[in-house]
């Protein structure tokens, strides 16, 4: 198992055993883990987290904020979406929420949240390619706001990032590690620019 599938493999395992979601930190996953959950990463499936273990790993890894990683689903067992998104530790300060299909997860969890930011990241299920999750998402009526990320993998990372950019606000060493994470983007070019011309020689 690569490493990738290990940590997928843990955080499943962990949030099939605890119904108020696991704590995931750049520490570790579960009792590994520490600090206090800033961010509810939730989703309506385990079959999600492959998606959004990209929004984990970039809210630990690059930002160091702790999540708490949960299953939701509105559509399986509303009520316990009621439950659990109602009764958050106070800590959390912003919710990342992904479904396929009939997204209706972070729509309705702007509604239960009047106070808390929501993002959401639609997921492709393959019939309708995750326009489907996108539009139940976006097209949200009028005072419960979604703020909606692109379909996929790139909606995942840009997810941990707008999370963390609403973190920053009240805290300067997020704000730091934004502009590091901005600077290694910007190398990123500087170095495609460096190799260029091997680059069109190879083409
Ligand atoms: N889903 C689950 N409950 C409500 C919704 N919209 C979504 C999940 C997942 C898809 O249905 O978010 O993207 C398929 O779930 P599963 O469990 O069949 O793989």
């Amino acid at each position: 198992m690569s490493d990738e599938q290990q940590t997928l493999h843990a955080v499943s395992e962990a949030v099939n055993e605890q119904e108020h979601g696991v704590l995931v930190s750049v520490e570790g996953i579960g009792p590994q883990a520490q600090g206090t959950p800033k961010v509810l990463v939730t989703m309506g499936s385990d079959s999600d987290l492959p998606l959004m273990m990209k929004a984990v790993n970039t809210l630990r890894n690059e930002f160091g904020i702790p999540c708490l990683v949960q299953i939701n689903s509105v559509h399986r067992d509303l009520r316990s979406v009621v439950r659990h998104i109602e009764n958050l530790p106070e800590s959390i300060q912003v919710i990342i929420a992904c479904a396929g299909g009939a997204a209706h997860l972070p729509g309705n969890i702007a509604d239960l949240r009047a106070d808390l930011p929501v993002i959401g990241v639609p997921r492709d299920l393959g019939a309708l390619k995750g326009v489907d999750a996108l539009l139940s998402m976006v097209q949200m009526p009028e005072g419960a706001p979604v703020a909606v990320m692109a379909i996929g993998d790139a909606g995942a990372v840009n997810a941990a990032i707008h999370a963390a950019k609403e973190l920053a606000i009240g805290d300067p060493v997020i704000k730091e590690r934004l502009q590091a994470y901005a600077e290694k983007r910007k190398q990123r070019v500087a170095r495609q620019n460096a190799g260029l011309q091997n680059t069109l020689q190879s083409l």
